[in-house]
């Protein structure tokens, strides 16, 4: 029998690779969270380093009510005070990336970015008439210009609203006006945050928390929602492609570039120049029979989502992809990127190449990227990529197994394929889920996490949601773990699901996990539940929808910051591993009880899959009850259906075809 507990991975890729790393001494974070125990005072949020009387550690017998910090702070104080700070870090990451996207979206339109086009026109004006923009008888040019400029403008805007909150359901934004909430500016509100946690200012665990919504809102119907919008305008907006995940999609006889990080712009650039002749025969040249272009992280769900570009996986994966032996480049931006790349590459020929002002590395190679000539600085990449092939020792493919899939959901194609152009809507999806065929709908998102076996919490709940008839969407290394794992087909999902669910989704021709894209992308969600509530049926407001959002394995402070979004938006959500607040039952109750009672979802971290799993099958159905919807049974619908393997249809089809 396998011992369970040296296995770190339910990628089997990865695991493969993790042991022939130990065979040959290489290290990656797998064996360092095995050494390095996290802090147990700072895990639980009892640690503050606010100012250099400290940092002051507030633990001992009744801490929570007898602790104090040499300014006095006590430990509800300090404990909210640090998950303010890491939600406006959270906000930060994902909003100043979505600036970045605005100002690509500006020079794109002045023509100062020749490199970019608008290739989604409709998405455009869409956008223009979101945030009141006229646009008769403007050129694409001039509409793209001013929707930049008006996105831009909501970062530094001082009073007001952030523009798209006025896209949530009426009901929910009385309760943000009502509550103070309601975000201004996106820098505002991250500034305001940094000034609140800095000593001796907010020093009310409540309304520190109450800061950490509003900033998180910020995120959500703010950064994140400008970046995916505006990513779809410049890049088209994803509808369903075919691709293939593990890190397994390197191969033996091309130059295998890995593209990782967050920020599409660059990452589209390399794709659109691979394919040139000149750069295909440059590659030859050096003895490889091409590029091979591979995602990892975020960047990997931009450039699968849009062009079918196989991911390597999500975060864990970055150094084991290196220690393939067959990555001759590793292009990195911003976010997530592990100090520890580099030093692996050291170990290998790989040669890690940093692209932003403000992501370098020490033992790296920067070649600076400049959207003003994108392309040529995209040629540069790959052409040291490509020099770098003759330099590879590995003889062959170490790994080579991977998993088809299907990516490229954006709310947009989940609208159309619910009736086609003329009669798009969610009405299907909404009646489904009222009759029962579908039981309630489930996020499955967020990071790898070493401390947690690798994808293992993912999979695990995206199959039992789906086996129980509940929809999963996901994003970022969630999807990574889903696709890995081969679950975003039709036909191997189909075999798992549900009955209800099945039958759905059979009609439908869509796996029964949809990947909606990276994290930024987790906005869609939003409108996707928002275009719920719209349709009717369910409810008038995202917090009367039977939906649950879940980050089994997160690690990043973006992740806390959706989530905090997704409970201010009124969902129920539910992280795994430990709560970074434990420490503090004052600011435990204000994330559950409190926001509950306000904004009619609560965010909790819960350990034990299994535990999580049920909590979220009788949340969903205690919402069903609240709307007085059917009864969930299950088997109910399709019963007869689930007993056939895919082969049994198909034939089945023929029959009748011929009949
Ligand atoms: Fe990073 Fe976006 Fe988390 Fe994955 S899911 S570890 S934030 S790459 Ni975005
Ligand atoms: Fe200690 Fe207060 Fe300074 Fe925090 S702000 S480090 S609790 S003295």
């Amino acid at each position: 029998m396998e011992d369970i507990k040296n296995i770190k991975s339910v990628d089997k890729v990865a695991e493969e690779i993790l042991e022939w790393g130990h065979a040959h001494g290489i290290k990656s974070a797998f064996d360092r969270a095995d050494s390095l125990k996290p802090c147990p005072i700072g895990h639980t949020g009892a640690c503050c380093k606010i100012c250099f009387m400290g940092p002051c550690r507030l633990v001992g017998p009744d801490a929570e009510e007898t602790a104090a910090g040499v300014c006095g702070a006590t430990l509800p104080v300090v404990s909210s005070r640090n998950f303010l700070r890491m939600c406006a870090a959270g906000t930060a990451a994902h909003s100043d990336h979505a600036r970045d996207m605005a100002f690509t979206l500006l020079e794109a339109s002045t023509g100062e970015a020749p490199d970019f086009q608008i290739k989604d026109v409709k998405k455009l004006k869409r956008v223009a008439g979101i945030l009141d923009i006229p646009i008769e008888g403007k050129t694409t040019g001039q509409i793209g210009k001013e929707v930049a400029e008006k996105i831009i403008e909501n970062f530094g805007r001082q009073k007001g609203e952030v523009s798209y909150v006025k896209r949530a359901p009426k009901k929910r934004q009385e309760i943000w006006k009502k509550w103070g909430v309601t975000p201004r500016g996106i820098d505002r509100e991250v500034c305001e945050a940094m000034h609140r946690t800095h000593m001796g200012v907010d020093q009310d665990p409540e309304n520190l928390m109450m800061a950490a919504v509003k900033v998180s809102l910020a995120d959500g119907w703010g950064g994140s929602m400008f970046s995916t919008d505006i990513t779809d305008i410049l890049f088209g907006t994803p509808e369903p492609v075919h691709s293939t995940a593990s890190i397994g999609v390197m191969k033996g006889d091309e130059v295998n570039v890995v593209l990782h990080g967050h920020e599409p712009t660059l990452a589209e650039m390399i794709v659109d120049v691979s394919s040139e002749p000149e750069l295909v025969a440059y590659a030859k040249g050096k003895g490889a029979n091409g590029i091979n272009l591979v995602g990892m992280c975020c960047t990997a769900n931009e450039v699968l989502m849009r062009h079918g570009i196989p991911t390597a996986g999500g975060f864990l994966n970055q150094e084991l992809s290196i220690m393939t032996g067959l990555a001759e480049a590793m292009i990195v931006d911003v976010q997530c990127i592990m100090p520890a790349v580099a030093q692996v590459a050291k170990k290998f020929h790989t040669k890690v190449i940093t692209t932003s002002l403000k992501g370098k590395m020490i033992d790296a190679i920067h070649i600076q990227y400049d959207e003003h000539r994108a392309k040529e600085v995209a040629r540069e990449i790959l052409r040291l990529a490509c020099d770098n092939y003759p330099n590879r020792t590995t003889e062959g493919s170490r790994v080579s197994s991977f998993k088809p899939l299907i990516a490229g959901f954006s709310h947009e194609y989940i609208e159309y394929m619910q009736g086609g152009s003329f009669r798009g809507s969610f009405r299907p999806l909404n009646d489904a889920i009222m009759a029962g065929r579908i039981r309630g709908v489930v996020g499955v998102v967020g990071c790898n996490n070493p401390r947690i076996m690798q994808d293992s919490f993912h999979n695990y709940l995206a199959t039992e949601f789906i086996k129980n008839d509940i929809l999963v969407v996901s994003t970022g290394c969630g999807a990574a773990s889903c696709a890995k794992a081969g679950y975003m087909t039709p036909e191997t999902a189909l075999e798992m699901a549900g009955p209800g669910l099945r039958e759905v989704c059979e009609a439908i021709g869509v796996p029964p996990i949809l990947h909606l894209g990276a994290c930024v992308d987790n906005s869609r969600i939003l409108t996707i539940a928002t275009q719920m509530v719209e349709e009717g049926g369910l409810g008038d407001d995202i917090s009367d929808l039977p939906a649950v959002g879940i980050a089994p394995e997160w690690m990043s402070e973006k992740a806390l910051a959706i989530g905090v979004y997704f409970v201010a938006s009124g969902m129920y959500v539910i992280f795994g591993s430990e709560s970074p607040v434990e420490a503090s039952s004052v600011v435990k109750k204000i994330k559950t009880e409190l926001w509950e009672k306000r904004f009619g979802g609560k965010l909790e971290f819960i350990n034990d899959p299994k535990e999580i799993f049920e909590k979220t099958l009788a949340a969903i159905d205690k919402k069903r009850d609240a709307l007085k919807l059917k009864k969930y049974e299950q088997g109910k619908f399709g019963a007869e259906r689930v007993l056939m393997t895919m082969e049994d249809r198909r034939k089945l089809e023929k029959e009748q075809a011929a009949s």
